[in-house]
């Protein structure tokens, strides 16, 4: 069922996970499942580049030839351009090999670095996709572990720093993982 919602508190955040699509959501940044080369792709990036418009695109492009491709793991930041969201916070989440690759830590460091950019640039509301569980092939109930834990560990070590943390699963299936991550 579309519209399923469950939320906790966590050190002062709210940490909610919705179902729906991503680029819909009003809060102050919605994070992007990158590839390196920040082109637009498809899954959730797909989306947002569509949806951003040529803002996004642009801005990302200027990024890539200053910077060079995006390390997994590290997160930039470009405004929103068309999206409700005032700004888009591009990571690149590992490629899945199996599991024996760093893939976890490399996860979590997708993650807190999109939290750190946010808190310093002063942003209050952010929102995930399920980052590397698309195209990138992580399996959902594991990469959920993760993303919720990382999540978790960060609002502990910057009680109050956000508002809100949202992670917003495209399916019910992705929806249920992270619930009972969540809850488990
Ligand atoms: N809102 C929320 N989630 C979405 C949306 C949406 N509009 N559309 C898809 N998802 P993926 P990855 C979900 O493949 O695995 C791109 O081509 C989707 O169902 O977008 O990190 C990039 O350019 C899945 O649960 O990201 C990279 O090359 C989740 O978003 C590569 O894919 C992530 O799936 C990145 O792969």
């Amino acid at each position: 069922m579309a519209g399923e919602r469950f939320e906790v508190e966590v050190s002062g955040t709210r940490l909610v996970l919705v179902q729906g699509d991503i680029t819909r959501e009003e809060v102050d940044a919605i994070v992007n499942a990158a590839n390196p080369d920040l082109t637009p792709g498809g899954g959730v990036s797909g989306a947002i580049h569509r949806a951003g418009g040529p803002l996004v695109t642009e801005s990302a492009a200027e990024i890539r030839r200053e910077r060079g491709p995006l390390p997994t793991g590290d997160a930039v930041i470009t405004p929103g351009g068309e999206l409700p969201a005032r700004w888009v916070i591009h990571t690149v989440g590992p490629v899945w090999h199996g599991g024996a690759h760093g893939e976890a830590t490399l996860l979590a460091r997708a993650y807190r670095s999109c939290l750190a950019l946010a808190v310093a640039r002063g942003l209050r509301t952010v929102a995930f996709p399920s980052i590397s569980t698309g195209v990138y092939g992580y399996p959902v109930e594991q990469a959920a572990r993760v993303a919720l834990r990382t999540v978790r560990d960060f609002l502990g070590e910057h009680p109050g720093a956000l508002d809100e943390v949202r992670f917003v699963l495209f399916s019910q299936a992705d929806f249920l993982a992270y619930r009972t991550a969540a809850s488990g």
